[in-house]
């Protein structure tokens, strides 16, 4: 399978691989990024642009088998963002990222950049993911219910990113100061904007209500700084399990925690998207990395 697509997609720095377990992805290695995604899920693994360290994260615990998800990089959340409300037993974060994708495009872009196009459907919705790995990471999900759908339909949505960074403990995000937020960790009370930077103190799991502004996470211990920017997406979430829920997850290292962070694009609770017939949405991402000069971080308290 995995050679017929190599013979069917030949573009220039793409390659199909095959683990053990029988899961296909596409390696990237071009003179600008180097990158990974799995076509079950269309899951992003990693992005890394040239001159900086791998900005996505991964566990190194994660299961890489047919029909679990992935523990890191970019999962897809669709057509629901968390526990199913009505079902407990369905899957946390909806189908998308279970299921196969199917790879319909790859293309060179401008500046040495490769895009892919996958699509799957999640009754009654027709999903095309678009990809480009280039000196910036750029995803869209669009969601279609088609023309011939009986009705209106709802659905949430996440473009659910780890990043990777030197020690959570010392980042702090910017962009949602003043914003309004869910907070999972307290009976998901909504909470007013704190008007601070956001810093990691413990467990952190909160959904940022009615915002389209970028975020960007300081690193200055890692110098650098990760800009998240979207569109067509209301709600940001941000992430971090600390450690007491890094032991409940079997597929997240003990000793993980610190090395990560999530800012998840998304559309959730009241920003769900209802689409009527023949409609569609896009939820962007674009995840770009500036260098910060050595100087920014003394490490003094
Ligand atoms: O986005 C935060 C969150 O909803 C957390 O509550 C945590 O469950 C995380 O997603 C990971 O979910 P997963 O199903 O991938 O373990």
């Amino acid at each position: 399978m995995f050679n017929e697509l190599n013979r069917r997609f030949s573009v220039p720095g793409l390659r199909f691989e095959q683990n053990h377990n029988g899961l296909i992805s596409v390696v990237i290695q071009t003179a600008v990024c180097t990158g990974e995604l799995f076509l079950q899920g269309a899951h992003i693994t990693s992005w890394r642009p040239v001159g900086h360290e791998p900005v996505l994260w991964l566990s190194q615990k994660s299961n890489y088998e047919k029909g679990k998800p992935i523990r890191g990089g970019v999962p897809i959340c669709f057509p629901w963002f968390g526990p199913n409300a009505n079902d407990p037993t369905l899957p946390a974060h909806g189908f998308a990222r279970l299921q196969d994708w199917q790879i319909v495009d790859a293309q060179h872009k401008d500046g040495d950049a490769i895009e892919l196009l996958l699509e799957t459907t999640i009754d009654p919705f027709r999903l095309i993911f678009q990809v480009e790995f280039g000196a910036e990471l750029k995803m869209t999900l669009k969601t279609q219910l088609p023309q011939s759908a009986k009705s209106s339909q709802s659905y949430e949505d996440a473009l659910h990113t780890y990043f990777s960074v030197s020690d959570v403990r010392t980042i702090s995000i910017r962009g949602l100061e003043p914003v309004s937020f869910m907070d999972k960790v307290d009976h998901a009370q909504l909470k007013s904007a704190t008007h601070c930077p956001i810093l990691i103190e413990s467990e952190t799991d909160r959904v940022y209500v009615d915002t389209l502004s970028d975020c960007v996470i300081e690193d200055a211990q890692g110098e650098r700084a990760i800009r998240v920017t979207k569109l067509g997406s209301a709600s940001t979430v941000v992430w971090n399990p600390w450690i007491d829920k890094s032991k409940r997850m079997s597929d997240f290292g003990d000793s993980e925690w610190p090395s990560m962070v999530c800012i998840e694009t998304a559309n959730v609770g009241d920003s769900r998207i209802r689409l009527s017939p023949g409609e569609s949405h896009s939820t962007t991402a674009v995840i770009s990395v500036q260098a910060l000069p050595a100087t920014s971080f003394t490490g003094e308290s």
